[in-house]
């Protein structure tokens, strides 16, 4: 803006949009918890199919871990409690962390 005086002054608005950062819930492989209790979880607590949750498994019982799904921070260590509280109900060892995508 032309000020008096011959100085000027910029008033720049800026819209920040928001940047949502993802969090991977990725299930840890053991050698007690059923698979039929890890597909379950998967089906219930993460919304997969029975295929889709057979494939995570297996791919979890393979490598080591896998990812259960894909959220918000704040959802994504919602989904880790669910599957510790699933896990202690019925006396697995299953866990689940929280990894920054
Ligand atoms: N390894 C387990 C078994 O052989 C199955 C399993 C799969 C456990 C995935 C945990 O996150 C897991 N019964």
């Amino acid at each position: 803006n032309k000020m008096s005086a011959g100085t000027t002054t910029q008033t720049k608005t800026e819209t920040k949009l928001a940047t949502v950062k993802l969090w991977n819930v990725v299930l840890l492989n053991d050698d007690y918890t059923p698979m039929d209790f890890v597909i379950a979880v998967l089906m219930q607590l993460f919304d997969k199919s029975e295929d889709e949750a057979y494939e995570i498994t297996m791919a979890v019982h393979n490598n080591g871990k896998g990812i259960a799904g894909t959220f918000t921070k704040e959802i994504a260590y919602q989904k880790v409690s669910d599957v510790a509280m699933a896990a202690q109900a019925y006396g697995h060892p299953l866990l689940a962390v929280c990894e920054e995508q």
